[in-house]
């Protein structure tokens, strides 16, 4: 079997990218000290996180140079992420470190006012090489594919500037921002969009590259441009937990109850592997997986939900999230065990993000507790500073609460136009932790600026009065949370059918909506709602096969 060489210099999920390439019938060598890359006839360098920390790394480490030679004798090299923003001259995110100035262009952070940073979600990567049925297809890349992009800086696209020192170049647009997406010259590739997440078209562009395939002329069958830009996100959440029997299954509740009414079993809908599968192939843009009783145990006993992760990313080639349980913690044998070790077992299993629900809470009282001061020791604070902000997200599950005015109380109200059982139109978000069982004398307005502060990229925001309800998503509270902040929100909780994705992507600029009971129990598939959005004129992907 051919082999790649893979650098993993960083913290990161390079297990994904090691099970795309394995996919392909390649093995996987890695690079443990510069003077491995003289043996590498391939060179991947994939990379999250920061520029700055990344090329101090390769600094240090005494890597560049050797990845220097490795480009300058002609044998390939693909960069991933900030394995290609590494290629840049520079980032304005550590503008004292430089990169390896290669292509001569630098990095600027996307302009927020408009938008949420990091950018996340599928976009294109679209050469100009366009148009007719024999199309001309560079490594692999499709003008109507798309792919999984996860970033805060990106290099402006001045048309013909690079293609003047003879690179080619793919483009995506954010917003009103055309940025490089993929670009090449000779041995060189690089994606800003992660490959090994991209479903098959991501498979087919690092095929491509493994087989030395630059350009790759294909029929276009397609009839017209799907368009360009960034599409509706779409994801299918599992909540898993042990039934009775003490199986791991995907469970779902109403309201957060997963008991059935009658006999007060816990809801077994189906096997958590499996699922996630089924709704990878039905074109789901991320997969979710909430361990939802791991306040109960200790995550490092729960080594099924580690094995759940591992199976499931051998074949499902989108981001996965897992929740649960990423806390501080200690394990049965009585060793601590940081928040950051936990989450550091579920990248190494899989996992491209955490979500952290009770333990913000808890770190948000006490930043906001310390008048607004960060401690750097919270789980938010350190997973981040290790893989990125874009690996955490924080899951909300606030409760309604009504009051007849805003001086009723201390928080951040907002008019409904849903009055409560008295009349009152007037409500506040109440967070609470456990799943629910406890609630806290904070709203959802001081938790998730709190966390955006502390580092967090995205805010799951979940709903306990909607779950489960079939009756659409809360607009009021999602708006609301939009307001305040600038990193991405998954919508969640309440979803029943596909119209109510349209409302939410209608009513509110969320930038993701999840949905979970209407796709478990077989009502709607994926692949309804996108098929429903696009014909409402929304940008979606659908999964390639
Ligand atoms: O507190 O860090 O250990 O994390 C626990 C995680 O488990 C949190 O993310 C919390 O939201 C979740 N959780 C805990 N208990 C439950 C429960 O249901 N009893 N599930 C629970 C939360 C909510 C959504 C659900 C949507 C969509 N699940 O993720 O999937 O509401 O549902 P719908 O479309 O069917 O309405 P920690």
């Amino acid at each position: 079997m051919p082999t790649v060489y893979l650098l993993d210099y960083v913290a990161g999920n390079v297990r994904s990218l090691a099970n795309a390439i394995e996919k392909l019938g390649y093995t996987i060598q890695w690079i443990k000290e510069p003077k491995d890359i003289d043996n590498a006839d391939s060179l991947i360098l994939p990379g999250v996180g920061h520029f700055g920390h990344c090329l101090t790394q390769f600094s240090e480490g005494g890597y560049l140079e050797p990845i220097r030679k490795h480009i300058d004798s002609g044998k390939p090299f693909l960069g991933i992420c900030v394995g290609l923003q590494a290629l840049f001259e520079e980032s304005t995110e550590n503008p004292n470190v430089p990169g390896l100035g290669i292509i001569p262009a630098k990095l600027v952070r996307f302009d927020d006012n408009n938008k949420s940073v990091p950018h996340i979600g599928w976009n294109s990567a679209a050469t100009n090489v366009t148009g007719s049925a024999q199309a001309e297809s560079f490594y692999g890349l499709r003008r109507n594919s798309k792919y999984y992009y996860v970033h805060s800086y990106a290099v402006p696209y001045n048309e013909g500037l690079l293609e003047r020192h003879g690179w080619t170049v793919a483009t995506a647009k954010y917003g009103e921002e055309l940025f490089v997406g993929a670009i090449g010259r000779d041995n060189v590739f690089a994606t800003q969009f992660h490959p090994e997440k991209s479903g098959y078209a991501g498979l087919r562009v690092l095929k491509a590259f493994l087989e030395g395939k630059r350009w790759e002329t294909w029929e276009d069958t397609s009839r017209h441009d799907m368009g360009q830009g960034l599409t509706r996100r779409v994801i299918a959440c599992l909540d898993v937990r042990t039934n009775d029997q003490g199986d791991l299954v995907v469970t779902k509740g109403d309201q957060y109850d997963v008991r059935e009414k009658a006999q007060g079993q816990i809801r077994n809908l189906g096997k958590p592997v499996d699922m996630a599968r089924k709704y990878y192939e039905q074109g789901s843009d991320e997969i979710t997986f909430l361990n939802i009783t791991s306040f109960r145990n200790c995550p490092l006993v729960d080594l099924p939900m580690l094995e759940i992760l591992r199976r499931t990313s051998e074949n499902v080639f989108v981001p996965l999230t897992i929740g649960g349980g990423i806390r501080d913690t200690v394990d049965t044998d009585g060793t601590k065990v940081s928040a950051l070790e936990v989450a550091t077992l579920y990248f190494k299993s899989g996992a491209d993000k955490v979500s952290i629900g009770s333990d913000a809470v808890t770190a948000a009282e006490e930043y906001l507790g310390k008048g607004n001061c960060l401690s750097g020791q919270t789980a938010i604070e350190t997973i981040s500073a290790a893989y990125g902000n874009q690996a955490v997200v924080v899951s909300v599950d606030p409760k309604r609460i009504y009051v007849k005015s805003p001086e009723e109380t201390n928080h951040h109200t907002i008019k409904t136009a849903h009055p409560g059982p008295s009349g009152e139109t007037y409500c506040w978000y109440q967070c609470t932790i456990k799943g629910g069982r406890e609630g806290r004398d904070m709203d959802v307005h001081q938790l998730v600026t709190a966390v955006e502060a502390m580092g967090a990229g995205e805010i799951l925001l979940n709903c306990i009065d909607k779950d489960g309800s079939n009756s659409g998503f809360d607009l009021e509270l999602i708006n609301d949370v939009k307001k305040s902040i600038k990193i991405p929100v998954i919508a969640s909780s309440g979803a029943g059918n596909p119209a109510h994705f349209e409302d939410v992507f209608r009513q509110t600029s969320t930038d993701a909506a999840l949905g979970a009971g209407m796709f478990h129990r077989g009502e709607y598939t994926v692949e309804d709602v996108k098929y429903y959005l696009a014909e409402r004129g929304f940008l979606v992907r659908y999964f390639e096969g």
